[in-house]
């Protein structure tokens, strides 16, 4: 192990003799439904008020005037107000009790750990944040983030927060060309990457994916992490992080900044090839992301809070870093695969398996309290089977989170009954990295749950469903989910296009919020989000969302996981054709595909009856978990050209389909 590992045991034990709970939240833990509809009730008789409250959960250098400057689509929130949010994230916290609490957890994919109090914390933020400013970087520069997930990832971010760049995080599985294209973009003065990244047992190469993205760009410097050890070439804008910041003064003062002041952007994928910069201000979305997380996930000092997402995703931004660091807790960070061993060496010798339990072993060895994950992953799984959790104990478990995509009902109760031992709840959040922080979930010991439904729009945020002209749709009846009034930690604009963001979120439906969703709400009040509006078939007149027909074959026991398309048909208009993997066991054949055919028939009707389907190992999927349904669009219609690819996580997976397609044919 290296010097830098302890034992996970004395973290915990430390944990423990910390004093009780303590103002964590004023707006404190909602008990019950009742208590949820008093404070939702409470925040819309007057927003602006409820917002403030929040607002002043973070530590503020200079008060606001004014809540909000609202001038439909653009927003100013906590006007005149100023703060550095690496001091709400990490300065009050070192300067408490809580300055030999454990802020991080760490644990890389070889299996080696690292425990980083909120002491260590601050001074390696102060470091950081003084050797960025050695290098020339000065507030108001973009700082480009390619690194895998380890802890310097968070020391990254802060230390940009601190002296006031904004962070573009490009997620470590994204190709030179996608990071070429987002430093382009905004701009950047610097790349801080590492020497590669451990996935699946090999190593990224990230360095060397920076060194192809950089020519002809605006980066003065690169700072990188030795994290693998192997081999990079060096140039004259080239240093290594332990260089410049291991060396670099622990103290740092922080300077404030305007609330609206960038903190980041970070790009997502449009419905045209260029990606959007999504830019969010300082205490806004801090001020949301604190809140949320406060409010969902009830962090307690006791708590080991582990959100499975990458930092390059924005659930990595707002539920690994600034929403739960914001509130002193305790987070999970690891680096790899959910399918990757340990290696021997940290296992003490002892055979660490084909590592397809690893997700179960880290909560069982750090003791994770509250678990936060996609349901991509819930079903992959399901697929690897039962005896996985099964051979763990995850009693220390007691919240379960889901985001990224509609969790299907029997992906729900498996990961209930098989992870929460029908014993935690689960929060179902929906939102977007337009919205920054979570807009719709149940609260855990409040709101009664239902499988595959967010439930209800948190206090402060005001939802509805409406079709095309605005108009609410009555219950049960599919609209358009909308954000009808202004929240802290919406997207202020999309970088460099101001006109593309006006256009996208508030060009649709007149005078709120697009989000580009489908949904319902049945007679409880509750929201089920159907899916993308894009994703829509249409099947000789009839419009049928890829969703519905997806939901139906995942119900049946042999599917693990399912995605659909259409495919251009001559007499049809679109033909629908499905890919579908299997769960363990079940073999993907022509009885099994005449089985699905008929078992959503008989869901749906004969109208959304599969014309084909196709056996796949695995889907095309971003690593957040979102099919790519364009790709597997241009898969089923035989087409070759493939557009942009570079969200996708696995290259392989699509050459797979594709060769499948052209043999089986
Ligand atoms: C956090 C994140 C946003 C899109 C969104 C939805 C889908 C996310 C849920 C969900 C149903 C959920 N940001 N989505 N969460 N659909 N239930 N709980 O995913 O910008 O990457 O994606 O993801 O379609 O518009 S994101």
């Amino acid at each position: 192990m290296s010097s830098k590992s302890s034992s996970i045991e004395s973290v915990l034990t430390e944990n423990r003799s910390f004093p009780p709970p303590e103002a964590f939240a004023k707006a404190a833990r909602v008990g019950s439904l009742a208590e949820y509809e008093g404070l939702y009730a409470r925040a819309e008789r007057d927003p602006e008020g409820f917002w403030a409250e929040q607002a002043a959960e973070l530590a503020w250098a200079r008060p606001w005037s004014q809540v909000l400057e609202w001038k439909l689509p653009d927003a100013r929130w906590f006007v005149g107000g100023a703060l550095n949010a690496s001091v709400s994230c990490v300065d009050r916290h070192a300067a408490s009790w809580r300055k030999n609490k454990a802020a991080i957890l760490f644990e890389g994919e070889p299996g080696d750990t690292r425990v980083i109090t909120y002491g260590q914390l601050h001074r390696e933020v102060c470091r950081a944040a003084n050797a960025l400013t050695a290098l020339g970087i000065r507030a108001g520069d973009f700082v480009a983030i390619y690194l895998p997930m380890i802890p310097e990832a968070a020391i990254a971010m802060l230390a940009c927060a601190r002296i006031g760049a904004p962070h573009t995080i490009v997620f470590g599985g994204f190709s030179s060309e996608a990071l070429a294209d987002r430093i382009g973009d905004c701009k950047a003065k610097a790349v801080i990457t590492a020497d590669g990244g451990w996935r699946r047992g090999a190593i990224v190469p990230l360095k060397d994916n920076v060194d192809h993205a950089l020519a002809g760009t605006t980066v003065e410097h690169v700072i990188v992490v030795e994290r693998c050890k192997n081999q990079v070439a060096w140039t004259s804008r080239d240093r290594w992080w332990h260089d410049v910041v291991d060396t670099a003064s622990p103290a740092h003062e922080p300077v404030a900044f305007d609330s609206e002041h960038p903190l980041f952007s970070l790009y997502t994928s449009g419905t045209t090839g260029k990606p959007k910069g999504i830019l969010h201000t300082t205490g806004g979305y801090l001020t949301c992301a604190a809140y949320t997380t406060k409010l969902v996930f009830d962090l307690r000092d006791d708590d080991v809070f582990w959100c499975t997402a990458d930092i390059g995703w924005v659930t990595g931004h707002s539920y690994v870093v600034y929403g739960p660091l914001a509130n002193g807790a305790t987070v999970m960070m690891y680096e790899g695969a959910p399918n990757a061993p340990r290696t021997r060496a940290f296992t003490s010798g002892r055979d660490p398996g084909a590592g397809l339990d690893r997700f179960w072993d880290v909560i069982e060895r750090w003791g994770v309290t509250v678990f936060y994950t996609a349901p991509t992953a819930i079903r992959a799984f399901m697929k690897w089977g039962d005896q996985h959790p099964a051979a763990h104990d995850l009693s220390s478990l007691r919240l379960l989170g889901s985001v990224g995509e509609p969790i299907n009902p029997e992906a729900w109760m498996w990961y209930r009954k098989e992870i929460g031992g029908d014993r935690c709840p689960i929060v179902d959040t929906w939102w977007q990295t337009e919205t920054g922080s979570i807009m719709i979930s149940p609260l855990p010991g409040a709101t009664p749950t239902k499988p595959g439904s967010a439930t209800r729009p948190l206090p402060g945020i005001s939802i509805d469903i409406v079709n095309k002209d605005g108009v609410p749709v009555g219950p049960n009846q599919g609209g358009f989910l909308v954000i009808t009034r202004p929240w802290p930690s919406m997207l202020r604009t999309i970088y460099g296009d101001h006109e593309r963001f006006r256009t996208t979120y508030f060009g649709e439906i007149e005078g709120c919020y697009f989000a580009g969703d489908g949904a319902r709400r049945d007679a409880d009040g509750y929201i089920w989000i159907m899916g993308r509006v894009d994703d829509v078939i249409n099947v000789a007149g009839h419009r049928l969302s890829t969703m519905e027909v997806e939901s139906a074959l995942v119900s049946h026991p042999k599917v693990a996981e399912a995605a659909v398309v259409g495919r251009p048909d001559d007499l049809k208009g679109q033909a629908i054709v499905a890919f579908v993997t299997p769960r363990s066991g079940f073999i993907g054949d022509d009885a099994l595909a005449k089985e699905l055919r008929e078992h959503v028939a008989k869901h749906i009707g004969a109208l959304a009856r599969p014309e084909e389907i196709r056996f796949a190992d695995a889907l095309p999927k971003t690593r957040s978990g979102k099919i790519m349904r364009r790709l597997l669009r241009e898969v089923a219609s035989g087409s070759t050209a493939r557009g942009d690819t570079t969200t996708l996580e696995d290259q392989g997976v699509l050459e797979k389909l594709a060769q499948s397609f052209a043999h089986d044919d």
